[in-house]
């Protein structure tokens, strides 16, 4: 008996008290930490061997005026050339996972699969075998932006056969890697490259069509994604057991001092419904108030139909369901007010605000940071997370993007190590407090990299790059915090970690550990 009594005693030590951190600070043991880049961002190498150009390659190089400081992706991090640093990141950080993306011209420069490249297919296979040799597993997005130009020749995301194109992509990429990759995200963030590209023109490939082209983009999107989900389903998953799903950015919507909440939850469902709605929700299809709401608005335009192209009921059983889990980007926060009679709404900086007729503004205490859409507000994550679970029931969360921008290349980035701190502690209130089901956060980004319209200013990484030299990449004194809390598994305090040297943190001895003795050593001299 006293032996299942140690026994019991070293696992509850060795389970809640491996180190220091009061127990709502420590992570649940099944929780993974990754860090994230995307194709275009990092690789460059832009046309080397057979890889043709994106939509990204095109637009930056035909209207440079677009971008903040003129620049493309030729050569971003160099990642082509230098994957195996990147894979060095990743151990230093110590991560769970590393998810990056898959440029779709890279691996199929026609952009269907009538020829597979070599180099693409080295290039990604040789990554994947790294990072499982490292003992970090791959998370590997299938769409990240890099449509294939020629592709968009033939209308891109607005052509309904692009469902099918992406779907014959998706199953290459499945049938070379899905031995090796067991999570998937099919599309990144459809609302930033329909409404980014086809609402603002700012993402490539920056064609303005605000009432017609980014429906179509949203549509086909989730048709592509869901016929994706189902090749994986059908065709992979009794061989490989893995996960997928899509990964949407959502920004947290609040009403504005005197607004009522309905307000705010129309733009929700439009800023993270429409992308949800359709494949988690119980019904299926477009949000309710949404569809009623554009056909409303088609209809005093002069459109015959509504612009929102409707789904057959076919196809709403086709997307319904077709996640494993939930994949949530979160970076920003919003609020909002209806709009006063004659007010014109921009629709820069903000998704969606002409169609719903609001006006979208931020609280002045949300510090600003680069890009221009970025306001910091932390409890944003807690509150968009939350929504979810009402919304969708008790669906798996990985944040999948969480991350913050700064115009400072040095090294010494407290205000960022401040960001991850304020965000994890939410995000340990969402699982602690709310019930939600978070099983792992991902920083973005591993390192400064091509961010889109904006270029190389807005710094992101935990790793500076220095662009103008060999692409040499840095840890940041984030990376070093990251890099802790995923050691001790816990959040701590930054001064703390900053100050507490890593020895003189585990010659500490834990109150628990010394109850624990105690209650031991009682029980025993009886
Ligand atoms: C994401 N917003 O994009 C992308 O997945 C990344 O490629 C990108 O580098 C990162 O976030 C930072 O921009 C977003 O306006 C773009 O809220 C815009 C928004 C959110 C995410």
């Amino acid at each position: 008996m006293k032996y299942y009594v140690v026994l019991l005693s070293v696992l509850i030590e060795r389970t809640w008290s491996t180190n220091d951190a009061p127990q709502q600070l420590k992570f649940p043991p099944w929780f993974k930490f990754g860090a994230a880049t995307a194709a275009h961002q990092i690789e460059g190498a832009w046309n080397v061997s057979d890889k043709t150009p994106s939509v990204w390659d095109v637009f930056s190089h035909e209207k440079p005026s677009r971008i903040g400081d003129g620049s493309n992706g030729d050569v971003a991090c160099d990642s082509y050339h230098l994957w195996r640093e990147d894979i060095e990141m990743v151990t230093h950080l110590g991560l769970h996972f590393y998810r990056f993306s898959i440029s779709w011209p890279r691996l199929l420069p026609s952009g269907f699969p009538d020829r597979i490249s070599s180099a693409g297919r080295r290039y990604y296979s040789e990554l994947i075998d790294g990072l499982l040799a490292a003992g970090v597993e791959p998370v590997v997005t299938v769409y990240h932006w890099d449509l294939p130009q020629s592709l968009q020749d033939l209308g891109g995301w607005t052509n309904p056969l692009v469902v099918d194109w992406f779907a014959d992509y998706a199953r290459v990429v499945f049938s070379l890697f899905a031995d090796r990759v067991k999570t998937w995200i099919t599309i990144n963030e459809p609302l930033v490259f329909c409404d980014g590209a086809y609402t603002m023109g700012v993402y490539a490939p920056g064609v303005l069509s605000p009432d017609i082209g980014k429906y179509l983009c949203n549509r086909h999107a989730l048709l592509a994604h869901a016929k994706a989900w189902r090749i994986y389903d059908q065709e992979f998953r009794d061989r490989y057991r893995g996960k997928i799903s899509l990964a949407n950015t959502i920004t947290w919507y609040e009403p504005a001092d005197g607004e009522t909440d309905d307000v705010a939850e129309i733009v929700r469902q439009y800023g993270g419904g429409i992308f949800s709605h359709p494949i988690f929700s119980k019904k299926g299809g477009w949000p309710p108030v949404i569809a009623k709401m554009i056909a409303e608005n088609s209809r005093r335009q002069g459109y015959p139909k509504s612009r929102l192209p409707p789904f057959t009921e076919k196809e709403i059983k086709f997307i319904r369901g077709t996640y494993d889990f939930y994949a949530l980007n979160y970076y920003t926060s919003r609020v909002v007010r209806r709009a006063r009679p004659g007010e014109t709404i921009d629709a820069w900086p903000f998704f969606g605000a002409p169609e719903l007729n609001v006006s979208l503004t931020v609280r002045p205490e949300w510090k600003k940071a680069p890009p221009s859409w970025f306001y910091i507000n932390p409890v944003g994550i807690r509150h968009q997370i939350r929504w979810l679970k009402e919304q969708y029931g008790d669906v798996e969360v990985l944040i999948a993007e969480n991350g913050y921008a700064s115009h400072d290349p040095t090294a010494h980035d407290m205000d960022r190590v401040q960001f991850y701190k304020d965000h994890l502690e939410q995000v340990l209130l969402s699982i602690y407090e709310d019930g939600v089901n978070v099983t792992g956060f991902t920083a973005w980004s591993l390192m400064d990299n091509y961010e889109w319209m904006d270029g190389y200013v807005p710094k992101f990484g935990l790793f500076a790059v220095d662009f103008n030299d060999q692409r040499t990449r840095s840890p940041r004194t984030s990376a070093s915090y990251y890099a802790a809390i995923i050691r001790e598994h816990a959040l701590i305090e930054p001064p703390e970690y900053l100050s507490v040297t890593q020895n003189a943190t585990n010659t500490n001895t834990s109150y628990n550990s010394l109850i624990l003795s105690f209650v031991l050593i009682v029980y025993f001299i009886k």
